[in-house]
């Protein structure tokens, strides 16, 4: 990869989190995870050029001052939009609309036409702020269902001008036919992804369905096994799987402080084996079919009842989003009526906390637990399953993944599960707890291996030497006469 080639990186929202204090001035605080970890080691190497929105609604005469912080901290470009656009952007279409459908649960989606409309408008307003920056030979690259319609915007705002590849990376499973058919926008949303070089998704399975979704919808799409031609031009489509830095969980793991909170929480649960599931409380995390297969576990193997414990950590997701708001409900009954059913004055089997942990006791967390529970209904990759890997070098627990996860892909060594089949899945888990040492180990390495190896500096980098080694090419104009 030419280490001088500059990269613009779009996301809906920026490496960094703003917020406003109790003075009215503002905070920086660079993001943990997400993009801006995954692709921290290339930064040090090329130039990266950021692009996201703040996530708050900043006053006009405030612009200039987060503009040139944002720059100054992190090389990016602060996108801003008003609270009510990026209500019906985000919590309207982005997560109402998009989110269910892309992970095929249509009973969720909302339909709104202003939500529709306010989605266009911010991926034009995305390509105000780009534009100006972009120069010859620069690399584009656009990230999740955000911002499905920009690169089709760039393409046409930029074509005569600059010679520029573009780039795209869903982090969302591509639906189904089913799904797919009631998306809105699909032929724009199809026409956009075409306009890149090269369209990357976590795994063969969506890469698939997507060729067939823009097949489907749009004229003139001629497919081989991994590219397409439209309208005159080749458009890479490939699987590049997301990794997480193993060494971060591990350095972490390995700290005094995380090292003290492990013994503490031993301590407290000496003689129990700890079960552990960590999710965006989000209807695709699959939390009530874990909740059910661990009653199941109770009920139909009542020797575990005192001995092992579940520990769920819920972190509060779109909680302007009524779905959400009935989940959090639901999750927190069915977990009282768990608790209510299997307890005794000296045992509670499920300690279930609504909050964000911080990174170092999510990492006391999956070091401490013999089993990391996955139950994903849909799920684009699932970080939480690698993270849990990485963490577990010394004690080679045992990962229970749902067959509905991208992950379940990659990691051999897990045990993989249906979460719609409570009795096979308490029946999993119950292997789970008792696998003998010798092959809990094997699958462990199993899984160790792949963490190691597809970590996110890997995947980053695959996604920008496929990008950068896509021929520069030139859209030929439609019969029509339209570019
Ligand atoms: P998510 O749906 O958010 O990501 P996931 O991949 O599991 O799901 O990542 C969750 C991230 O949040 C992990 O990095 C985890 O450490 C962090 N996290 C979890 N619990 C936390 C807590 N209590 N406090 C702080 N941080 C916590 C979307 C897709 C996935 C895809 C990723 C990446 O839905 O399928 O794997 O993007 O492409």
């Amino acid at each position: 990869m030419d280490d001088d080639c500059r990269v613009l990186v779009v996301a809906n929202r920026l490496p960094m989190t703003i917020t406003v204090q109790d003075d009215g001035t503002f905070n920086y605080q660079m993001s943990s995870g997400g993009l801006a970890s995954s692709l921290h080691g290339l930064q040090e190497k090329m130039k990266f050029q950021w692009f996201g929105w703040p996530g708050i609604d900043v006053h006009r005469s405030d612009r200039d001052t987060i503009s040139h912080e944002v720059a100054e901290r992190c090389k990016a470009v602060p996108v801003f939009l008003s609270k009510e656009t990026a209500s019906n952007y985000y919590t309207g279409f982005c997560n109402q609309v998009l989110w269910p459908l892309l992970h095929n649960m249509p009973e969720k989606a909302l339909f709104n036409s202003k939500w529709l409309a306010k989605y266009r408008e911010v991926n034009e307003i995305f390509a105000d702020y780009i534009v100006p920056h972009v120069e010859n030979g620069d690399l584009i690259w656009i990230h999740d269902y955000q911002l499905l319609l920009l690169p089709g915007i760039l393409r046409e705002r930029l074509e005569k001008r600059k010679v520029i590849r573009i780039g795209f990376f869903l982090h969302t499973p591509f639906p189904r036919e089913d799904s797919f058919a009631i998306l809105p926008l699909r032929e724009e949303i199809c026409n956009s992804i075409l306009s890149c070089d090269l369209v990357g998704l976590h795994i063969k399975d969506y890469a698939d369905r997507l060729i067939s979704g823009c097949e489907a919808v749009l004229e003139e799409v001629h497919c081989s096994p991994h590219d397409l031609h439209y309208h005159g031009r080749k458009v890479m489509v490939e699987h590049f799987a997301i990794g997480i830095d193993p060494d971060s969980f591990r350095e972490t793991v390995n700290t005094a402080g995380v090292q003290s909170q492990i013994s503490l929480s031993e301590r407290s649960f000496a003689g129990r084996k700890i079960i552990l599931g960590v999710d965006r409380l989000d209807y695709i995390k699959g939390m009530p079919q874990r909740l059910a297969a661990f009653d199941k576990l109770l009920d139909d193997f009542p020797e575990w009842v005192g001995k092992v414990v579940l520990i769920q950590v819920a972190v509060p997701s779109r909680t302007d989003v009524l779905e959400y708001a009935k989940l959090r409900d639901a999750v927190e009954r069915q977990v009282g009526r768990i608790n209510g059913k299997h307890s005794r004055i000296d045992y509670t089997p499920i300690h279930y906390m609504y909050k964000s942990v911080p990174f170092e006791e999510l990492c006391a967390l999956y070091a401490m637990a013999d089993v990391c529970f996955i139950s994903s209904i849909q799920d684009g990759m699932n970080l939480v399953s690698y993270e849990y890997v990485a963490c577990q070098q010394d004690r080679k627990g045992v990962l229970l993944l749902s067959q509905y996860t991208g992950a379940a892909k990659m990691l051999p060594g897990a045990l993989i599960t249906n979460p719609w089949d409570t009795p096979r899945c308490a029946e999993a888990i119950n292997e789970a707890l008792t696998l003998p040492a010798a092959e809990r180990i094997k699958k462990y390495d199993e899984c160790a291996k792949v963490v190691n190896k597809y970590t996110s500096i890997r995947w980053g980098r695959s996604f920008l030497n496929a990008l950068e080694s896509t021929p520069l090419q030139n859209r030929t104009p439609r019969s029509d006469g339209v570019h």
